[in-house]
């Protein structure tokens, strides 16, 4: 089976409701790209990237429709198609858009291949498809806020929420940590997120203020690449810290292990280069004992942990669901993978026309 063409496609989906961060902003739309691989034998592949910012969306998909050439007429062989990309960028380097792009094509072609052996990807990737607990995100709403949204989640079966936080004060994150804890109950796992809001000067005072309040993880207190940074703040700590999602393919990955970095980690599969990347790091998650969780993509991300030795949690968000077909399934805070063939991602063509930009 060969590849013969990429459709792709921008959309700009709006957000069930602003989500503010930490020192960054707030997020109103989902500026994507939509990637469809089509092959020989009638069997398609899809991927879903995001690009942050809509600056960054036409640049993107204008180099993914730059590499059709490069993957046209090749066999549909993933491995195989990673390896050639990403000898293609030897020069540039696979940072930033680039490694973007080998990673949404990476994910499409992986679609299309376990479609093409009717077959789910955890499946393909050697798994049975299983439950994963799962957690749902709340933006930097303040105390009220961030309260009513845990109530949202919670009605809605969630036994898990991950809050922003990073305000001025420790005092305010501890308020929206508490506010949290009241809506979700005592036997709930609450994670906080400071998105590298934190100086790493401070981050040590910060992370103790926190340390009755029976967090999972603190995620992200300092700029993502210190890792010596990580290290010495998981020492000045006993709750366990979380990190991952901006790091770029496995060789970040190991570049933290080797500095220490220990205990959790999180890829983000268009970050860490698909489900190519994945696969090398949950290698090293299982040869480090490092526990893994994803960053979005959560319907490609739910097949991949099945396959992971070392899962975690799942990171659900819901922001994609009105141009999915089949958006992942979470019942009573459980994830459950798409048992059709493929990563589950498949469009809802009508949704699509109507984002279209
Ligand atoms: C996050 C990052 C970017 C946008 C929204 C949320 C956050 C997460 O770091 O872990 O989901
Ligand atoms: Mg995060």
């Amino acid at each position: 089976m060969k590849i013969t063409s990429f459709q792709v496609r921008c959309v700009a989906v709006p957000m069930p409701e602003p989500l503010r961060i930490a020192a960054v902003g707030t997020i109103g739309v989902s500026p994507l790209v939509l990637l469809t691989i089509n092959t020989d034998a009638g069997t398609q592949g899809h991927s879903i990237l995001f690009s942050f910012g809509i600056a960054a969306l036409k640049p993107l998909a204008e180099l993914i429709r730059n590499l059709e050439s490069v993957a046209v007429g090749q066999a549909l062989a993933p491995a195989d198609l990673s390896s050639r990309l990403h000898g293609h960028f030897r020069m540039l380097g696979t940072e930033g858009l680039v490694g973007m792009a080998l990673a949404g094509i990476d994910m499409a072609v992986w679609d299309a291949f376990a479609r093409a052996h009717e077959m789910p990807l955890s499946a393909m990737l050697g798994s049975a498809p299983r439950p994963i607990q799962a957690y749902a995100g709340i933006g930097f709403d303040g105390e009220l806020g961030s309260g009513q949204s845990a109530e949202k989640w919670a009605r809605k079966g969630f036994k898990a929420v991950k809050v922003k936080i990073g305000y001025p004060t420790v005092a305010e994150d501890l308020a929206v940590v508490r506010a949290l804890r009241s809506a979700m109950g005592p036997d709930a796992a609450i994670m906080v997120d400071y998105n590298q809001s934190l100086r790493t000067s401070e981050a040590a005072a910060r992370l103790r203020a926190l340390e009755g309040e029976g967090l999972a993880w603190i995620e992200e207190p300092i700029v993502a690449h210190d890792y010596a940074g990580l290290v010495q703040l998981a020492a000045a700590t006993t709750t366990p810290l979380q990190a991952g999602e901006n790091w770029l393919g496995a060789l970040d990955f190991r570049h933290a292990f080797d500095a220490g970095v220990r205990g959790l980690a999180m890829p983000d599969a268009m970050r860490c280069g698909g489900v190519t990347g994945w696969q090398q790091i949950a290698a090293l998650g299982q040869l480090y004992g490092v526990a893994l969780s994803n960053h979005f993509w959560p319907e490609v991300s739910a097949h991949l942990l099945c396959a992971t030795p070392t899962a975690h949690w799942l990171e659900y968000m819901d922001w994609w669901n009105p141009i999915l077909k089949e958006p992942l399934e979470v019942r009573d805070g459980m994830a459950y993978t798409s048992e059709r063939p493929g990563s589950g991602v498949e469009f809802n063509e009508e949704a699509v026309h109507r984002y279209l930009v």
